[in-house]
């Protein structure tokens, strides 16, 4: 008789992104007509580029004689595309072997799956609020007990608060894996050097083993903040760090992204590269292989006309988030975020709770936002907007909360 993986009972509530649409469609459904601006989902919406298209033409273009088709490819991702990506860190000051890149179909699975290759125990801590695929995906693996107050009993918050910078102390009792992400999702704060580096001083006194989310990395324009975690020195010895093609080059629905599991992670009683040949045997057990057409698109990408085109679409989200964030402070609303990183953090007025302002900004204004709630119990009483947008929605959202929110 099968039974089910009862730890998906525990899950606290429907996943964030698809209750938004789905509370954003009966009121649409209740207000049919209705022009509804959607700051909600962190969702490109600018085409691609001129030399990512012709790239992925080249992929396409391939399959089409046999001579160049390619079936099945490296499980681990093409080499010419780990190389480029090694290349990309180099110009950051930092040595990556291609077999230490990983590429993958996406941020999002990679972040939920690469803790499929530590213990069943290891006790985890994550930055709260956080993306709730890391929270969910350890829910789901079975190392928390129940949801009880707003937390899963067994898991550690490390609170990021606005008199902190948005930045989390260390953990006060022992972890194992650290999830970090910067710039921050959903806070928009971005990490120093200095910051990095007392969480890997932590973890590799502790033989702890951080996981940084960098999917927003292209978004961060300050030259004295780190664009990966491995230009801190020892980062190599305990991080992992994951990243996208989402972001940057759009491929939010193309999918692309690559993990970094150096050969040198430290971890108990294993051999320093034990961690890389096992998400080397998890990829090649449980992944095909990224779309070799995909492959052909991200690595024009990287070429140096397809970054110059990344860093004009960079720079027009980040236009919107200037748009977003002045709006809202024309507003006398409290933000953060929105330099550096692509989402602006409101604290709600009047000590609204996040869902209700939701309800009152979508009522009144017609604006999507996400609420800071459904990032984890410290953002309560926040909100987020995301600068992926049109810049003319983006403008008329500003507009109409400004002309019809009432405060
Ligand atoms: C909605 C910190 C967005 N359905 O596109 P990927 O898989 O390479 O990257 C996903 C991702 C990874 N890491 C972080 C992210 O913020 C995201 C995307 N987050 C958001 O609004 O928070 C899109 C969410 C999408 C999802 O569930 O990821």
């Amino acid at each position: 008789m099968a039974t089910i993986n009862k730890n998906y009972d525990k899950l606290a509530a429907g996943y964030l992104f698809p209750e938004i649409a789905k509370r954003t469609n009966a009121f649409l459904q209740k207000n049919p007509g209705t022009e509804v601006m959607r700051l909600g989902i962190g969702n490109t919406t600018e085409p691609l580029t001129h030399t990512i298209i012709r790239g992925l033409q080249i992929g396409v273009e391939k399959l089409a004689s046999v001579d160049t088709y390619s079936g099945y490819g490296d499980e681990q991702g093409d080499k010419r595309l780990r190389k480029a990506l090694a290349d990309r860190y180099e110009k950051m000051g930092v040595k990556l072997e291609p077999e230490e890149i990983f590429v993958s179909d996406g941020a999002k699975p990679d972040s939920a799956n690469i803790q499929s290759i530590f213990s069943e125990d290891s006790v985890v801590a994550v930055q709260d609020p956080a993306y709730p695929v890391y929270v969910d995906s350890n829910v789901i693996a079975g190392r928390t007990k129940s949801f009880v107050n707003g937390k899963y009993e067994g898991l550690v918050y490390m609170p990021c608060t606005a008199d902190k910078g948005f930045f989390p102390d260390l953990p006060s009792e022992r972890v194992d894996l650290i999830y970090l992400c910067s710039p921050n999702n959903p806070t928009g704060a971005v990490a120093t050097k200095e910051q990095l580096k007392m969480f890997i001083d932590y973890a590799r006194l502790t033989q702890a083993v951080i996981i940084f989310d960098a999917a927003y990395s292209a978004y961060i324009s300050d030259p004295t903040l780190p664009k990966s975690i491995f230009e801190v020195e020892g980062a190599k010895e305990c991080a992992i760090e994951i990243n996208s093609f989402s972001k940057d080059a759009g491929f939010t629905g193309v999918r692309l992204g690559w993990t970094v599991v150096p050969k040198t992670i430290l971890t108990a009683g294993e051999d320093a590269s034990k961690l890389n040949s096992l998400w080397n045997r998890r990829q090649t057990t449980m992944f095909n292989g990224a779309s070799n057409i995909v492959q052909e698109g991200g690595l024009a990408s990287l070429t140096e006309g397809g970054r110059r085109e990344c860093q004009s679409l960079v720079s027009y989200y980040m236009e919107n988030a200037r748009t977003i964030k002045e709006g809202l402070e024309k507003l006398g609303l409290k933000v953060y975020g929105g330099t550096n990183a692509p989402y602006i953090w409101m604290k709600t007025p009047n000590g609204t709770k996040s869902w209700e302002f939701f309800d009152k900004l979508l009522n009144e204004a017609h604006v999507v936002c996400t609420p800071g709630s459904g990032f984890g119990p410290s953002g309560e009483g926040y909100v987020r907007f995301s600068a992926f947008g049109h810049r003319e929605n983006v403008e008329k959202a500003v507009k109409s909360m400004q002309d019809n929110l009432r405060l």
